[in-house]
Parts: structure tokens; C-alpha cells; sequence
């Protein structure tokens, strides 16, 4: 596997260097005809910590990741699901439609392992630079996990020991910093200051007690502002799950975790409006207009979240691998 992974990064760094060239010369338009995604599931021992909701993250992340796939957006859009747990990671489905994943992420099941986090999201971006060359698609590393890199194995090309310092200061030669190179230009060992060549979202779950158990205003955890500062400067989402809160639904404005008529009016209130002047929590889709997509997002959640009344106090129970 190492030589013909080797082999495709020399044949992409030429790849890389054209597009280089098309952009300084203004020809590269960000006219996309397609979306392509890989939803990276972790499926490390950690993801069987039962949040308050009642579900364990893996459950939930199971729910995340179909939401994600049922929000209406702009661009035709083909995802594969991979999963990573051990040492390595699972091609669960290669690129399907959206009704093929959400049968597929109905299927998956937790393991027991440690997170091999650099390798999978390092492997998925090379595959998405590989698939479909011919079409102009946005490509997307759409990450759902709860930890840090603990497992990449040593003879793959995005291990490294940890970063000491904080993104965007990251050690050269870390995992953090390879994943960030590989996400900018398809090359682990390569750094750019061109934009992003794939999009990183992340969704994280996480217990604030655990991660910052003294402080009484914590700083944001490294790894946190390792995923937010990739997924801000790819033009991806940064979503933090805390074990105590309910999950985001689609549609929640005010993230009460309920769907409901105040979600629904506000939507309402800002109809045929652009971000500004309309509200920004109105625009569901982040597409910075409050239309009928947005409409019909709070219109398929209404309801949702909403029928356990006060929830009592629920312990979190950690896992650890
Ligand atoms: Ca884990
Ligand atoms: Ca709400
Ligand atoms: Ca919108």
C-alpha cells in the first residue's frame, strides 16, 4: 500500500502545480458541478460513552451523519461512508446517493478500539483528489469523531508525534500538521499559501468535564481549535457536541434542541430576505438567503426534540479505549 500511495501523491503533485498555475492566472473558476463527500465516522471505543440524551456518540453520530446527508443543498452531491477504529479505518460504501448512505449508516456498528484519526482523514482526502477527475466537484472530508489521533500506524505517511504548539502554529512534521497540509494540497509534506484543495468539516463530541476538569473558563482544547481552525479556513463547518446538551437538530434556530413554532416563525419572519439584513439563525442551510429550503428544513423538523419535556439529570458515562 505505501509504494502506490507514494506514487499517486508524485502523480498529484503535478496535478497540484497546474491548478497552481490556473489560479495565479485567474482561469480557476469556483464553478462546481458536483459535491463529493466522505463521511469519516470514528468508531473508536470512546464512541460508546453514553451522553445525556440517553445515547451512546455513535448512536447519535449515526444521527448526525443522516441529517447531514438529508439537508437540502445546491449541488448534486455523492457520498462513501468510511469508518476508523484500531489501526485502521473501513470503506463501509463507496459513492452513492443519498438514499444508498442513509441505509448504510443505519447499518454501522461501534468497535472497541483506539482512533486512528491522521491516517483516515489523510486517506479519504487522497481518495476524494483521485475520484472523478474529470468533474468539477467540491470535495468534502465531512468528519464525525470524539478524539485525537492515538493509533495512525507508523509506517503511513501522515503519522507524526503530536504538535506542541496550537493551530495555526502547528510542529512541522506532526500529524496535525500533515493532515493540514494534505487537506490544503493533496501532500502531507507539502504546505501552500494557496486555498484549501478539499473542504473539512467536523462535528465533535466531547465532555467539558473531562477535557478541562480545573479551569473555571477553560481554554478551547488543541484539538478543538485544530478541527474549527481547519474547518474555518476550508470553508467547512465546526460543530462541538457537548455530552450534557442535546444534539443540533436541522432547523433549531435557537438551538434549544427543539423544533418548534418559535423556529418556525422565525424563519417565516425572514422570508425572501438575504443575511443581512435577515436574522442569521434563520438561514438554516448557511447558503446566506432565508428561502424555501430553509422552509422546508424547519417544516420536515417540526416536532423534533421536542416531546421529553425537562430533562432530568442524566450522569454522562465514559469510555475509554
Ligand atoms: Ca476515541
Ligand atoms: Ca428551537
Ligand atoms: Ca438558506
Amino acid at each position: 500500500m505505501f509504494p502506490r500511495t507514494l506514487n499517486r501523491w508524485a502523480s498529484r503533485a503535478v496535478a497540484g502545480a497546474a491548478l497552481a498555475l490556473a489560479s495565479l492566472s485567474g482561469t480557476a473558476a469556483q464553478a462546481f458541478t458536483e459535491e463529493h463527500v466522505i463521511i469519516l465516522i470514528d468508531r473508536s471505543g470512546s464512541m460508546m460513552t453514553t451522553r445525556a440524551s440517553g445515547q451512546t456518540r455513535f448512536a447519535d453520530a449515526l444521527v448526525r451523519g443522516r441529517d447531514f446527508v438529508q439537508m437540502p443543498n445546491a449541488l448534486p452531491r455523492l457520498y462513501a461512508i468510511w469508518s476508523f477504529e484500531g489501526a485502521s479505518y473501513r470503506r463501509e460504501q463507496g459513492f452513492e446517493d443519498g438514499a444508498k448512505t442513509v441505509a448504510t449508516l443505519g447499518r454501522l456498528t461501534s468497535g472497541v478500539g483506539a482512533t486512528p484519526l491522521a491516517l483516515a482523514v489523510c486517506d479519504a482526502a487522497d481518495e476524494l483528489l483521485q475520484f472523478a477527475p474529470g468533474i468539477d466537484a467540491r470535495k468534502v472530508v465531512h468528519l464525525i469523531s470524539d478524539g485525537e489521533e492515538n493509533s495512525t500506524p507508523e509506517d503511513t505517511l501522515c503519522y507524526g508525534p503530536p504538535s506542541i504548539t496550537r493551530y495555526p502554529n502547528l510542529t512541522e512534521g506532526s500529524w496535525e500538521w500533515k493532515i493540514r497540509n494534505m487537506l490544503k494540497t493533496g501532500d502531507p509534506l507539502r504546505d501552500s499559501p494557496n486555498p484549501f484543495q478539499l473542504v473539512f468539516d467536523a462535528d465533535v463530541f466531547f465532555n467539558h468535564l473531562t477535557l478541562a476538569p480545573a479551569a473555571a473558563a477553560p481554554p478551547e482544547p488543541a484539538f478543538h481549535a485544530l478541527l474549527k481552525g481547519l474547518s474555518q479556513a476550508s470553508g467547512g463547518t465546526f460543530t462541538p457536541i457537548e455530552d450534557t446538551r442535546p444534539i443540533p437538530v436541522p432547523g433549531d434556530t435557537n438551538q434549544d434542541g427543539c423544533v418548534n413554532s418559535t423556529d418556525y416563525y422565525l424563519v417565516l419572519a425572514n422570508y425572501g430576505l438575504s443575511v443581512p439584513p435577515a436574522a442569521p439563525a434563520a438561514d438554516l442551510n448557511g447558503d446566506r438567503a432565508v428561502n424555501f429550503t430553509d422552509y422546508s428544513i424547519v417544516l420536515g423538523n417540526l416536532g423534533r426534540g421536542c416531546n421529553t419535556g425537562p430533562q432530568p439529570f442524566v450522569p454522562v458515562h465514559e469510555v475509554r479505549e
